[in-house]
């Protein structure tokens, strides 16, 4: 019963500023008062540190934004999360943005040979340098965990891949770009979309996600970015997009998996107090992670 916070202040892998506040503003929050509250050994080990790039040097090998610094941040991370598994402790990673998805799996893997992923998100993540309409590294973590894209990320912590495109399912999206439409069918990746969420109900769709995932994984590890969530309920984000996953949805969504017990580790991303309302969407997130660490089972 023994977890490790481990915050990320990368804003690298996007273009607006102030995500790497995020890990900040989700402990002003009060993410370990409530992981304590809820019984959990908590360690917090602070906040990774992330090279800022130096603005005189443009970097133009690749089109890849921050490739250097988002990388390296990325390196860290994995070793601290590889470290915190050893000792037994569930990683809780604050990010940041998604790009540090990228160092958590590499970390994470490592322990398991059929790891399952949960990613809760508006979109899919699945671009490389050759699909990404932005550069933006954010945008690639899932592909680059796939072992799809630039190598630097693909083979981050000495080896690819890190996941098996049947251990993944996709929860909520609703903006995915050509590229990762066709690497979907592709793979032939689990996805419920927003019509599949409207048309089932969360529950039968969290129901489906725990079963296909348990019987195929030795480990699961829940991405959960913010903007997965209805920008009217979580507005701090970068790339907010209409007709998300609701507030209530999400919290029976982390109900259910407290319920089944079945994460080993997790990750909430994305959050960015300079475009948010008074660190709502920082407060929703500790909320989150209330249901999702067991608050209605004790
Ligand atoms: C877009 C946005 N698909 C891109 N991705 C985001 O830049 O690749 N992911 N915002 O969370
Ligand atoms: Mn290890
Ligand atoms: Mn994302
Ligand atoms: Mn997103």
């Amino acid at each position: 019963n023994k977890m490790s916070i481990i915050g990320v202040p990368m804003d690298l892998g996007q273009s607006r500023r102030g995500v790497d506040m995020g890990p900040s503003a989700m402990r002003y929050a009060g993410a370990i008062e409530k992981l304590q509250e809820l019984q959990i050994d908590t360690y917090d080990l602070g906040d990774i540190p992330i090279n800022r790039p130096d603005q005189n040097k443009i970097e133009n090998e690749s089109n890849l934004k921050n490739l250097k610094q988002v990388s390296e941040g990325n390196q860290k991370l994995a070793e601290m999360v590889d470290l915190e598994i050893d000792k037994g402790h569930f990683p809780l990673i604050l990010g940041g943005d998604h790009s540090i998805a990228i160092g958590s799996l590499a970390g994470i893997s490592k322990h398991y040979e059929n790891l399952g992923v949960i990613w809760y998100d508006a979109h899919g993540d699945l671009n490389s340098s050759e699909t990404s309409p932005s550069g933006n590294i954010h945008g690639m973590p899932l592909a680059a965990s796939l072992g799809i894209g630039n190598e630097e990320l693909t083979n981050l912590y000495g080896y690819a891949p890190k996941i098996k495109p049947e251990n993944i399912v996709i929860v909520g999206a609703r903006s995915l770009d050509p590229g990762e439409k066709e690497l979907i069918r592709e793979k032939g990746i689990k996805v419920f979309t927003m019509h599949e969420i409207d048309q089932m109900g969360m529950s039968k769709v969290m129901q489906e996600t725990i079963d296909y995932l348990k019987e195929r994984t030795d480990g699961i590890h829940l991405s959960l970015d913010l903007d997965g969530l209805d920008p009217s309920e979580a507005p701090g984000v970068g790339t907010p997009v209409l007709g998300g996953m609701t507030y209530r949805e999400s919290h029976l969504a982390m109900e259910m998996l407290a319920e089944a017990d079945i994460l080993t580790s997790a990750e909430f991303v994305e959050v960015n107090p300079i475009l948010d309302d008074k660190n709502k969407t920082a407060t929703v997130a500790v909320g989150l992670m209330g249901s999702l660490f067991g608050e209605k089972l004790k």
